[in-house]
């Protein structure tokens, strides 16, 4: 109940700055205000929470009929014939907003290539923000992103990583990043690192859990799945619901300094792009650019303003309970940010830089 008083509160008929100075009101110690629960179903040709961004042939497009999507409609994010490396050759969904701390859940089936085994695409669920500040001081470019990436070429491997920190002039980062083969259950590195190189293993509460779970015929591409990142300032976690008891799998609980774990107010992002570079473990053939079109599809996206404490309590309800939140208040205007060509441009830069095998 309280919830659902919270949210009925922010009117979406309150103007952006009303809401701004309601909410600092109510959270004064939060350095960001929390945005309102929401669901986007992609079953309408817009979206009042995200833009669509497509290059050439590679297209975001949202209400396409789909088998498996549980209202029978997904967003298909395609990469076309030929597309050029990195996300500005792919397509993706953007935020209006920015989100700090929640969780951000989608029902993704990511790009398959059984037409083209040695395509090299990669799919993405992921924050992000850069503009090009220092707020953290390390001396380096705050770089807020948490990533669940995808290779077409072993879709069986999950990637994590986690940035602080990223300067495009030289390629020099801090992250921490697990590598899981699912359908295996073996965890293939957990790392932090500074360059494209190995890095340095993670251990304690920077490792955990130790092991994952098998899921037995695991494959991204070929059928819909449910992942989720829940993030506060001490933790972020990466899980899936496990299609056998539609229990949450942790992939990740990661809980290591503050300092490596991401603090910037952040889009909510979903791409699918060509990489020429990164390669995957089992697979380093899988770097052609595509013959023809090869898509990801998307059933829905949600996010959910919970304390990652809360939201995991709830097992496997924060996802759907953010479905029963009433969409449609458009709180995009809140926080101004640089152009989106110019976010998409550095992002595509430090994606497609990297090395074979190295997330
Ligand atoms: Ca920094
Ligand atoms: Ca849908």
């Amino acid at each position: 109940m309280v919830a659902k008083n919270h949210i009925a509160f922010f009117s979406p008929s309150l103007p952006a700055s009303l809401f701004g100075l309601a909410l600092a009101a109510l959270h004064p110690q939060s350095a960001q205000a929390q945005l309102p629960a929401f669901r986007e179903d992609w079953n309408a040709s817009a979206s009042a929470r995200f833009d669509f961004v497509s290059h050439g042939g590679s297209q975001a497009v949202s209400n396409i009929p789909a088998a498996g999507a549980e209202d029978g409609k997904a967003l298909q994010l395609s990469i076309g014939k030929g597309a050029a490396v990195s996300p500005a050759g792919g397509s993706e969904v953007e935020s209006k907003s920015l989100f700090q701390y929640g969780t951000l859940t989608a029902r993704i089936r990511t790009a398959d290539c059984k037409e083209q085994p040695n395509a090299g695409i990669v799919t993405g669920f992921f924050t992000y923000f850069n503009d090009g500040s220092d707020q953290n001081g390390n001396g380096l470019p705050d770089n807020s992103e948490l990533d669940f990436e995808w290779l077409c070429g072993e879709p069986q491997v999950l990637y994590l990583t986690f940035w602080t920190d990223y300067r495009d002039a030289d390629a020099v980062s801090k992250r921490v990043t697990r590598t899981v083969n699912l359908a295996t259950g073996k965890i293939l590195d957990t790392e932090y690192r500074e360059g494209w190189g190995a890095g340095t293993k993670l251990t304690g509460a920077e490792n955990d859990p130790t092991t994952v779970a098998t899921v037995a015929g695991y494959n991204s591409s070929t059928a819909f799945y449910e992942y989720g990142l829940s993030w506060d300032a001490e933790r972020v976690l990466g899980w899936m619901i496990n299609p056998k008891d539609s229990s949450r799998l942790v992939l990740w609980d990661y809980r290591g300094p503050r300092a490596r774990i991401p603090a910037r107010a952040s889009r909510f992002l979903i791409n699918a792009w060509h990489t020429n570079t990164w390669t995957p473990p089992d697979n380093p053939a899988a770097n052609q650019a595509p013959a023809n079109t090869i898509s990801a599809l998307v059933d829905w996206a949600a996010y959910d303003p919970k304390p990652v404490t809360t939201a995991l309590a709830v097992g496997s309800g924060s996802a759907r309970s953010a479905s029963s939140a009433k969409s449609g208040n458009t709180l995009g205007a809140y926080w101004r940010l640089p152009s989106r060509d110019a976010r998409i441009d550095a992002r595509g830069r430090h994606q497609s830089l990297r090395a074979p095998s190295s997330p």
